[in-house]
Formats: structure tokens, sequence, C-alpha cells
């Protein structure tokens, strides 16, 4: 019997949050997780864990966790070798490409796969081999408004400016909710004290958000925005800020800031004001206290990524940083200066090259809207998709109008899910390929790192063996590749394991072998609480990818979506609309099998005002049917002054039921998907990305 202790981050969520796990190995080898806790000495983390973290035992124990290759059979699965598998899929892929065309072959990766490097690093080994333009992700019903803009402003799609939170004294957040969330697009574990830390050296934190959030809870203002309608405020601020003088010159080069101004000249905060409920003072006042402040951020997240004017709210957001002198600036907005640089890739660099084939949506780097997967399925003609791969991802809970994926799912002629888990969307599969738990194998976060609100680095070690039989993501993605190269008769590079292609990043990257930190893997492997790399420091004017090498205030793009903008109705008072919420047990549409997770109180209740119950003669507690253009869904209905009249709130990833999909506790209720009501219609029109927020519905008694 050894007992031994671990180091590593946890992959879970944007937090990377540094871990101590205790592990005992018995006399017959095999090995228990005794503890799962917070290292103290990551100095990134400094000990913070939240409760996913501990429940990472569990998808290491649960029996219900695929281990072997399985093949559905009419309903039935059935346990298949690997070999076998890899042949199975490769002649039906190659099949159907040979008859309908390479784009009948769609690919989809879900959010998982940001957080595994291993298919960050090899999923395009083989999807690349489809050579299909039907590629789909999460992207689409998540941040794309934020790529779109940094690319469009600065020329890549992954110079995204992150808060420096730890050096601000006014933080400005829309539709974020980091005590919730531990955060995104700002990779900052231990969200909360840092957050207290703004206030307790005199700063300010102001939440913009339809919900008393958490977040808003321990905020020094909260203003409740109509959902969807934050661009309006954002208008509104801005306006103020050049219209009273509050603005302050940037060291950036810049083109297009007078066509800027111009353009949005006419929407005043006394313009906006119906538009987005705050009063036209109000809205002032924001703008003057955010210009007083010497260190201020403006921060939006999924609350204005996902709504109708997604890609307008993040242009506005860059701005009011830009204009007040806080965008390349300590204590503002500065870009993330990773060891491996995201920002040197050429994903992320285009956007509208091509389109989709029913709706005409535009490509963003390679990947069209995830809202067309289901159109682009059941639209019969030329390029109809008959067969989808699946990596690490819930499309049918997590995706807009999820009944119709179902449907569309239903027809296909073939379906691959790379993922451990039977759920909603992957027992619609031919063939689940499930690989290794995430303890299994090691990792090193190539997306997080990159918008961390300080310059770290940490390579992660297994904490478990490789059980026998069993193989990496991209262990699968390699088995995959191989056996539809053979099948197509063409030559297959070669390629390395992850670690030997991050071991290679760190030393070229700006802190490797020509920099004074010699960062090679063997040199994390060395330091298992991670490296501290400094504070986040200006940067953007040398790393500007635009052609003229100038930050683009006005680009078309945006400039072109002002007349949508300005012909929307302003919102009827008598409308009900769905935002969404997360806590801080339920990881999307996932973990939910998990008893530690979900016991207590169900949590996916409907959250309504008392007064929009009463309107509706409702009473706290009843069961309700919520319905909308494309669905109706029944669930529990829960009074809360949190919420402002007019908007009721329910989280996504629920809706077990439909599936089967266990749940640990006795009880518990499986929820209902709200994306059974989100409408894949509704689109931010620019990006194409998912407006979940700001559905209108209506509540009536179930
Ligand atoms: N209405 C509404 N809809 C939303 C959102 C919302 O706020 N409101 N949020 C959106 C956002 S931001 C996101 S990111 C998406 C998430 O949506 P998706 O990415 O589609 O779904 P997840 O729930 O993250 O899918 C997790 C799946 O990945 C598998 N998995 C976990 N780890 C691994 C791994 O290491 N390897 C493999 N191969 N599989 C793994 C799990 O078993 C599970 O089946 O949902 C979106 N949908
Ligand atoms: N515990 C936990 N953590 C997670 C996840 C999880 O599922 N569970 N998911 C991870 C993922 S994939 C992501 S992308 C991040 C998301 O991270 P966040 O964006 O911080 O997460 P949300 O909780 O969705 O916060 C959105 C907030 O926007 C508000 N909102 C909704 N509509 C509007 C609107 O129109 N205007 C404004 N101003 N606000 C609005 C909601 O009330 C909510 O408080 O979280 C990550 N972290
Ligand atoms: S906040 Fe929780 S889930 Fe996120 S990285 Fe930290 S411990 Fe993991
Ligand atoms: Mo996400």
């Amino acid at each position: 019997m050894s007992k031994t202790l671990h180091h590593r981050a946890c992959h879970l969520c944007e937090a990377i949050c540094g871990l101590t796990i205790a592990t005992q190995t018995e006399a017959d080898g095999s090995t228990q997780i005794l503890s799962i806790k917070g290292d103290a000495e990551d100095s990134f983390s400094r000990g913070h864990i939240c409760p996913k973290a501990v429940a990472l035992q569990d998808i290491q124990n649960d029996p219900d966790r695929l281990r072997q290759p399985m093949r559905r059979v009419g309903s039935e699965w059935q346990a298949i070798e690997w070999e076998e598998a890899f042949e199975l899929v490769a002649n039906r892929l190659a099949d159907i490409q040979a008859r309908h065309g390479q784009n009948a072959v769609a690919t989809y990766h879900g959010n998982p796969s940001v957080h595994n490097y291993g298919l960050m690093t090899h999923s395009n080994y083989f999807l690349g081999l489809l050579k299909t333009r039907s590629r789909f992700s999460a992207t689409s019903v998540d941040q794309l408004p934020h790529h779109l803009v940094s690319l469009q402003m600065y020329g890549h799609g992954f110079l995204l400016p992150i808060c420096d939170i730890d050096h601000s004294d006014f933080m400005l957040i829309l539709g974020g909710n980091p005590l919730a969330s531990n955060g995104s697009i700002m990779t900052v574990p231990d969200v909360e004290k840092r957050l207290k830390a703004i206030q307790a050296r005199g700063g300010k934190l102001v939440v913009v958000d339809p919900r008393r959030s958490e977040t808003a809870a321990i905020a020094d203002q909260h203003v409740f925005v109509r959902p969807g309608q934050d661009a309006a405020l954002l208008f509104g601020l801005l306006n103020t800020l050049f219209e009273e003088g509050l603005t302050r010159s940037s060291h950036l080069p810049i083109a297009g800031l007078d066509a800027a101004r111009q353009a949005i000249a006419g929407f005043t905060a006394e313009a906006m004001s119906a538009r987005c409920g705050v009063p036209a003072e109000s809205i002032r006042q924001l703008a003057r206290d955010f210009a007083a402040a010497d260190k201020a951020v403006c921060y939006g997240r999924m609350g204005v990524s996902t709504q109708a004017f997604g890609t307008l709210c993040h242009w506005l957001i860059q701005l009011i940083n830009l204009v007040t002198g806080n965008l390349d600036r300590e204590g503002g907005a500065l870009c993330t200066e990773a060891a491996i640089d995201l920002t040197t890739s050429s994903s992320g660099t285009h956007f509208d090259r091509w389109r989709s084939r029913v709706s005409g949506l535009p490509e963003y780097s390679g990947e069209f809207p995830v809202a067309a997967l289901a159109e682009e399925m059941l639209t019969p003609g030329e390029g109809q998709i008959r067969a989808l791969v699946t990596v690490a991802g819930n499309p049918v809970l997590s995706t807009p109008n999820g009944r119709q994926l179902e449907r569309a799912l239903d027809g296909l002629e073939f379906m691959l899910s790379i993922d451990f888990y039977i759920n909603e969307t992957t027992r619609y599969a031919d063939l689940i390929l499930p690989p290794t738990g995430p303890l299994e194998h090691d990792h090193y976060d190539t997306t997080f790192n990159s918008f961390a609100v300080r310059n770290v680095a940490r390579f992660n070690e297994p904490v478990l063996a490789k059980p026998a039989g069993a193989l990496h993501d991209w262990e699968i993605l390699v088995g995959l590749a191989k056996a539809f190269a053979a099948k197509l008769e063409v030559e297959l590079k070669p390629t390395m394991a992850p670690a030997q292609m991050i071991d290679m990043g760190l030393r070229m990257g700006r802190y490797g072998d020509k920099s004074e930190h010699q960062l090679s893997l063997a040199k994390l492997q060395e330091l298992p609480h991670g490296i501290d790399l400094g504070a986040l420091k200006p940067n953007l004017a040398e790393r500007l990818r635009t052609p003229d090498k100038k930050v683009q205030a006005a680009p078309a793009l945006l400039l072109n979506d002002l007349p949508r903008f300005a012909a929307q109705p302003v919102p009827g008072a008598g409308e009900l609309l769905l935002i969404g919420r997360r806590h801080v047990r339920s990881n999307n549409s996932w973990m939910h099998n998990y008893h530690r997770l979900v016991k207590g109180k169900p949590r996916h209740q409907l959250l309504m005002h008392p007064d929009d119950l009463a309107a509706r003669d409702l009473t706290d507690g009843q069961r309700v049917r919520i319905s909308s253009r494309v669905g109706m869904i029944e669930v529990e209905v829960a009074q809360s002054t949190d919420m402002m009249p007019g908007v009721v709130s329910l989280p996504h990833g629920w809706g077990h039921d439909r599936s089967g999909v266990q749940l640990a506790i006795a009880g518990a209720l499986p929820g209902a998907s709200v994306n059974d009501l989100t409408d894949e219609r509704a689109l931010d029109a620019v990006s194409g990305n998912a407006a979940l927020n700001g559905l209108p519905v209506e509540v009536v008694a179930a």
C-alpha cells in the first residue's frame, strides 16, 4: 500500500485551479483517489477550489462511463474492438463522401474539446482528412462575437483583451456571472476574492444583468437591463463619454474613431433609455463613474454574447475601453502573453469566406454557426449533411431547437461520437468511442493560459495509470486517421504525442529557448504547482495584425449592423423574455449524474418575479408550461425578487429524461431543456451566433 500526492490543474472550467489529489495504490496494483483539495502552493489559484473539482473522482469511478467502443444495433449497445471500430468509421464515412460529396460529413466539437489538449492538437489530424466545410462547434452558442470583434478590430480572433482584474479599480460587468461560472474569457481562479479586492482597495464593481445574480449581489451597484438590449445601454455610455468630454487619449494607433463617433451619435443615453430600461441619467452617471476611475475595465460575457446584438455589444465594449484609455493599459484590458501563443495561429484569421448552403450564414475560422446544423441535415439537395462526427459535445441539449436537431440526427446515414457517455446526443450515434478519463492523461492548457489574468503555465502529469486497452482522445483520432487514410489510399503525415508538441511550442515561444525562462516540457515537469510569468502588460500596439497595424475603431461589418439595431422596435411592456443561468454545482449538460453535485434541492426551476406570477395567477412551486415559437416544456416555477419584472430565467443543460440518463439521487428531477424553447432562427445577424437570451415566451399553469 502506498500513498501519493499529485498536483494538477482542474480542467473542468476556465479557472484552471490547482488541485492536490491524494491517491492510494493497493498491493494488487489498483489505485483509489483518497481526496481532492485546492493546491495552496499554486500561486495563481491560491488554494481555491469549487465542488466540481471534487467530483473528478465521480467521473473516474462512474460505472456508467463508457470504457470500450460501443456499437449501436437497433436500440442495443454492443462492445466492439478498437480496430474494428476504426475500420467501420473509415468505410462508412468514405462511402458517404463518395456518394454525396465531402461536405455530406459534418463535425461538431463541444466545450470539453477546449479543455483537453489532445483534442486541440489532434482533432484536425483526423477531421482534416474529411476535407469538409460542414464544421460546427459550441463556439457559435457562446463566444463567437468576441472572436469576430477581435478579428475586425485587432486583426486576429484570439487577440482578446482580458480584464486586468488585480489592478483595476472599476469593473463594469455585463452579462457575466463569475461567482457561478468562475469566470469566462477571463481565466481567473479565486474570482470572488479578486473582485472583493477591487472593493477593498477603494474601487467599484458594477454588474448589468436582468437578474440580481450572485455576482450582482456582491457588487457596489446592480443595474437591471432589458434582455437583449445591452447594446442600447452601451451606445448611451459611449455617447456620454464623447459628448461630455470624458475620453482619454490612447497610445494605440487607431483608425476610424471619428467615423465610429459619428455613426453612433444618434444613439444618446436619452434615446436609448426606453430600449434598455435604464433611466438616461443613470446611464450618464455610470459613464462618468467609469471615466472618473483611473483604471477601469468594461467586460461582457454570455449574457451579451448570446443575444441578437452580440457582436455590436462586444464592439462597443472594446470602444468604451479604448476611448477611456483603458485598452492595453494596466488595470484595464490587456492581451495575455501565453507561453504558447494562439495569436500566431492561422485559426481565427478569416470570416465569411464562404457561406452555409441553406441560410447563407457566414463561416468563422472554417466553422458555420451551429444553429444551422439541423437545417443542413434536413434540407434535401446537393451538399445535404448525411453523417456527423461529434467530439465531446451534446448539441441536442446545448444548441437552439434541440428537438429539431434530434429529428435530424435520427435521419442520418451514420453518426460517430467520441465521448465517454451515452447522452441525449450520442444516443443517436452508430458508434461511440470513449477516451480515457481526465485523470488518466496528461494535460497542458493551450486555451485558457491564453486568456488568463496573469501569464501562467503549468503541465499536468496523469494522476492515474491508463487502463489496459484504453485510448486517449488523441490516440482515437490517430487511429481513425490511419484507418481513413488507408481507405482513401492517401499518405498520412507522421505525428507525435501532444506533450511533445507542447515541448516544441514552449521552446519556440516567448518564454522558451531564447528567453531567460527557458521554458520546456522538462522544465514545467519540475514545477508541479505551475509557473507564474508575471502580470499582464501592454503589448497590443506591437501585436496588432490588421493590414495597417492600427486598431480599427469602425469596422464596416459593425457600422452596417447599425440600421438593424435602429429598426428594432422598443420591447413591449407585456412581453415575457427568457434568459439563462449557471450554477456552481452544474457543468453545462453533464456531471448531472454525480450525487455529490446534484444533491439538495433541484436548481433548475424557472425563476419569475412575484408580480409576473400574480399577473398569471401562478403560485411559487407550481408546475408551469413555457412555450416559444419552436416548442413547449414543463418545469417548476420559483418566485424570485432577484428577477427583473418581465424576465424569467432557466438554466440550460437539463432535460435528461429523454435519454433515460440515470440521476444518482432518488427523486431528483431530470429538469427540462431550455433549448427545446430557444429558436434556431434567433441569431446575432452579424456573426450567426445563437441569440439564446431574450427569447419571447409565454408561461401558463401546466
Ligand atoms: N440556452 C443555452 N444554451 C447553451 C448555453 C447557455 O448559456 N444557454 N451555453 C452554451 C455554451 S457556453 C456551451 S460551451 C455549450 C456546451 O455545449 P456542448 O459543448 O455541446 O455540451 P457539453 O455539455 O459541454 O458536453 C459535454 C460532453 O462532453 C463529454 N466529455 C467531457 N470530457 C470529455 C473528454 O475529455 N473527451 C471527450 N471525448 N468527451 C468528453 C461529456 O461526456 C459530455 O457528453 O452549451 C451552450 N448552450
Ligand atoms: N459552474 C459552472 N461554471 C461554468 C459553466 C457551467 O455550466 N457551470 N459553463 C462554462 C462555460 S461553457 C461558459 S461559456 C462560462 C460562461 O460564463 P458566464 O458568462 O459568466 O456565465 P453565465 O452564468 O451564463 O452568465 C451569464 C449572465 O448573463 C445574464 N444575462 C442573460 N441575458 C442577459 C442580457 O440580455 N443582458 C445582460 N446584461 N445579461 C444577461 C444572466 O442572468 C447571467 O447572470 O461559464 C463556464 N463555467
Ligand atoms: S472553479 Fe472549480 S471547476 Fe473550475 S477549475 Fe476551479 S475547481 Fe475546477
Ligand atoms: Mo461555453
